[in-house]
C-alpha cells in the first residue's frame, strides 16, 4: 500500500475529495484462542474490505498503511498498567485466565499487536485529517475500542482508538489546531469508555445513541442514560440518546439527528468530527436489533460532513452482520467520496419512544444548549409509527368463538405494511451491476437452531410436518401453506415438562367443534406435560408461529427474532407475547437441551388468567383433535394406547386450573 492516490475519474465537478482509508490484514490475527466462534472475529473486517474492492473503491481513495499505536498516546487515556496488560498479554501464557476475569474479552497470540495497529491506524488517519492532507477518512479496524476504560477491557474492546485518537488530536506534540471534537458514537451499543474519558473535558462533545432499555443492554449500566450529560467544565458535553427498545431504524436515527445531534453540533462547531463507526443498529444485526439501512448511515453521515469543512474520521467499532457491516460501509465510503447516498428507503416515522426520549434530552440539555429551550411542536411527534411490539394483526386465529377481539385496525395493520414491510427489502446499489437484495432476517434466523416444543396434535408428526412443508393430515379442516424452509426438522425427541396441559375454547378452524390444547405458562411441580420436540431452525419457528395465528401477515420482519429469544434465555424461564392476539402469541422458553433453547407456543398470561377464572371456557377437544394427540402419543412411543386417552381425557376433565 503507501500513500499513493490512484483514480482520477472524478464525476463531481469540484475537486476531487481526498478520502483516506485503512485496511491491514494484521488486525485478523486477534481471534478466539481454540478458532471458537466469536462475533468480532477477523471476517468482520475482510468482509468490509472485500466489498470495497468489489465496488471500486480503494482505488478512489488515498491508502493508508496501519502504524501501531505509541505507547505516549495510549497513557493519555489508559492507565499504564492496563498498556502493560495488552503489550503483554500475548506472549502471557495465562492469557486465557486473565481474559475469564473480564467482561466479553478474549484473548490469544495476535492480540496485542491487532490492538496497537487498531488505536495507532486510527490515530494516523485522524492525523492526516486533522492536517488537511485528507479531507476525511475511514479506518476498518478491529479489535473494536469505544467499551475500553481507563483501566479495563471489556465489550470485545482492549484499547480505546478513537478516544486515543481524539486526545493524540487535542494533546499531541503537534501543533494540529483541533480545539473541539465531536465524537459521534452510532454503534448501537453505549459508547461507555468514551464517555468517561472525556467526561469532564468540554473540548470534546461526546454524542452516544444507543439500545439501552434502562440498563438492561449491554453494557447494562445507567451510564448510557440521557441524565449523564459530563461534570465540572464538562457539563453538558456529553449527550446520551438512550432507545427504550430494539427494532429502532431510520426513521428514529433521522429524528434524533435532526432534533438533537445536529442543532448542538452548530452550535459547538468542531474542528473535527470522529466517528465511532460501529454498524451493530444495522438492520439483519444478531446483536443489535436495530434496523438502520445503509442509507440510512449514509444519511447521518452526509449531514455531519456539513461541519468542520467536512473533516470526518470513521473508525470501525462492532458490527456482526458480515452482509450488513460491508453494505453500510460501503454506502459510507460512497458519501465520503462523492456524497452519493444508498438506495432510498422507505421512510417510516419514528417510534413514539423516540420522540420521548428525544424531547427527555432536549430538556436535560437545554441547560447546557439554548437551542434545546423551545419544545418540539406537537404537529412533529404526532408523527409516530406504532408501538414496536405491535406487529401483526389477527383476524384468523385458530378459532372462531372465543376468537380473540380484532384489536388492531386495518389502519394500522396498513401503516405497519409502510412501516416494517419496505425495511427488509431493501437494496443498496451495487456497482458491479444490477442491484443486491440487501437484507432479510431469514438468512440470520436460519442459523440458529431450536427445539420446538409441541404439546398438542402437533406431537403427530405428519400433523406437525403440515407447518413445515405445507398440506393437510385427515382431520384437518384446511391446508396449511407450510414454511419458507421446507427441510425437515433435525431431530425429535421426547420430554416431559411440569406444566398443565389443557383444552379451553369452543371450536377451531382446523379441527371443528371443541376445545383446543394449551399450556399453563407458569410451571407447577405436581403437573406433567409430554412434549414432542422438533429440532428447527429459528426461522421454522417463525413460520410455525404465524401459522398458529395468523394468516394475513407477510413476514417481511420475524417476530421471534434473536433479540426476542436472547432475553427470554438471559430471564430463565419466561414468556413473550409475540403477537397483539392470536390463541398461541406467547412464545415461553422452557430450558435447554443440547446447549438448545426449547421453546413452546401457548396462550398469554392474560388468557391463562381467563381460563382460570372462567370468563374463558373450557372445553372437552373434539373426536379426531383428541384422536390425533393420542396417536402422537403412542406412535411417538410415550404412552400406551390407554395410557394415551386416559392422559388426554384428564387433561380435558375441565377441572379448574
Ligand atoms: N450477555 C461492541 O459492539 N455482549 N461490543 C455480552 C452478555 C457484549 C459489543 C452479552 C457486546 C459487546 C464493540
Ligand atoms: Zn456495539
Amino acid at each position: 500500500m503507501g500513500e499513493v492516490e490512484k483514480g482520477s475519474t472524478s464525476k463531481t465537478s469540484s475537486r476531487q475529495r481526498r478520502v483516506g482509508l485503512l485496511y491491514d490484514e494484521r488486525m485478523c490475527k486477534h481471534s478466539t484462542p481454540d478458532g471458537e466462534h466469536h462475533p468480532e472475529n477477523p471476517d468482520r473486517i475482510r468482509a468490509i474490505w472485500s466489498k470495497l474492492q468489489a465496488n471500486d473503491i480503494p482505488s478512489r481513495c488515498v491508502l493508508l498503511d496501519a502504524k501501531k499505536a505509541q505507547d505516549k498516546h495510549l497513557l493519555a487515556v489508559h492507565t499504564q498498567r492496563h498498556v502493560d496488560l495488552i503489550k503483554n498479554i500475548s506472549c502471557n501464557s495465562r492469557r486465557n485466565r486473565v481474559s475469564a476475569k473480564l467482561n466479553s474479552i478474549y484473548f490469544n497470540e495476535g492480540s496485542s499487536e491487532a490492538a496497537y495497529l487498531a488505536a495507532g491506524s486510527v490515530v494516523e488517519v485522524a492525523e492526516k485529517v486533522a492536517k488537511g492532507e485528507l479531507d476525511s477518512a475511514a479506518a476498518i479496524v478491529r479489535p473494536p475500542g469505544h467499551h475500553a476504560e481507563l483501566d479495563e477491557a471489556m465489550g470485545f474492546c482492549l484499547f480505546n482508538n478513537v478516544a486515543i485518537a481524539a486526545s493524540f488530536l487535542l494533546d499531541g506534540s503537534l501543533e494540529l489546531g483541533i480545539k473541539k471534537i465531536l465524537i459521534v458514537d452510532w454503534d448501537v451499543h453505549h459508547g461507555n469508555g468514551t464517555q468517561k474519558m472525556f467526561w469532564t473535558d468540554p473540548r470534546v462533545l461526546f454524542f452516544s445513541v444507543h439500545r439501552h432499555e434502562f440498563g438492561s443492554f449491554y453494557p447494562f449500566s445507567d451510564d448510557g442514560c440521557y441524565t449523564k450529560v459530563g461534570e465540572g467544565v464538562g457539563a453538558g458535553y456529553n449527550i446520551n440518546v438512550p432507545w427504550e427498545n430494539g427494532r429502532c431504524g431510520d426513521a428514529d436515527y433521522f429524528a434524533v439527528w435532526d432534533h438533537v445531534l445536529i442543532p448542538v453540533t452548530k452550535e459547538f462547531d468542531p474542528d473535527i468530527i470522529i466517528v465511532s463507526a460501529g454498524f451493530d443498529a444495522a438492520a439483519g444485526d444478531p446483536l443489535g436489533g436495530c434496523r438502520v439501512t445503509p442509507y440510512g448511515y449514509s444519511v447521518m453521515l452526509g449531514k455531519l460532513m456539513d461541519f468542520s469543512h467536512g473533516k470526518v474520521v470513521l473508525a470501525f467499532e462492532g458490527g456482526y452482520n458480515l452482509d450488513s457491516i460491508a453494505n453500510s460501509f460501503l454506502a459510507c465510503m460512497e458519501m465520503l467520496l462523492e456524497r452519493k447516498h444508498a438506495a432510498r428507503s422507505l421512510e417510516a416515522y419514528p417510534f413514539e419512544s423516540t420522540w420521548r426520549v428525544i424531547q427527555e434530552v432536549r430538556k436535560k440539555l437545554s441547560a447546557y444548549w439554548p437551542v434545546f429551550v423551545d419544545e418540539l411542536p406537537t404537529n412533529l411527534t404526532n408523527q409516530k409509527a406504532p408501538p414496536p411490539h405491535l406487529l401483526v394483526s389477527s383476524s384468523d386465529s385458530e378459532g372462531e368463538d372465543g376468537k380473540p377481539s380484532n384489536t388492531i385496525s386495518d389502519n394500522v395493520e396498513a401503516a405497519l405494511e409502510e412501516v416494517v414491510g419496505p425495511l427488509s427489502k431493501l437494496t443498496v446499489e451495487d456497482h458491479s451491476g444490477g442491484s443486491a437484495s440487501f437484507t432479510s432476517w431469514r438468512p440470520v434466523l436460519s442459523r440458529t437452531d431450536i427445539w420446538y416444543a409441541t404439546f398438542g396434535s402437533n406431537m403427530w408428526q405428519p400433523r406437525f410436518r403440515c407447518y413445515i412443508e405445507g398440506g393437510q393430515v385427515e382431520g384437518m379442516q384446511k391446508a396449511c401453506t407450510g414454511s419458507v424452509d421446507k427441510n425437515p426438522s433435525k431431530g425429535i425427541m421426547w420430554k416431559t415438562f411440569p406444566h398443565r396441559l389443557f383444552f379451553g375454547h369452543e371450536s377451531t378452524d382446523t379441527w371443528g367443534p371443541g376445545g383446543v390444547a394449551f399450556l399453563l405458562p407458569e410451571s407447577s411441580s405436581h403437573e406433567k406435560a409430554h412434549m414432542c420436540l422438533y429440532r428447527i431452525t429459528l426461522e421454522q419457528f417463525n413460520d410455525v408461529l404465524l401459522q398458529e395465528n395468523v394468516s394475513c401477515h407477510d413476514m417481511s420482519s420475524p417476530v421471534f427474532d434473536l433479540t426476542e429469544l436472547n432475553s427470554a434465555v438471559n430471564q430463565g424461564s419466561v414468556s413473550l407475547e409475540v403477537f397483539k392476539s392470536g390463541w398461541y402469541r406467547n412464545v415461553v422458553y422452557m430450558g435447554k437441551e443440547q446447549d438448545l433453547p426449547i421453546l413452546t407456543m401457548t396462550c398469554s398470561l392474560s388468557d391463562a388468567e381467563k381460563f382460570r377464572c372462567g370468563e374463558f371456557p373450557l372445553r372437552a377437544p373434539c373426536k379426531e383433535y383428541a384422536n390425533t394427540l393420542v396417536r402422537g402419543l403412542v406412535e411417538g412411543g410415550q404412552l400406551s394406547e390407554e395410557e394415551a386417552i386416559a392422559y388426554i381425557k384428564q387433561a380435558s376433565s375441565g377441572e379448574p386450573l
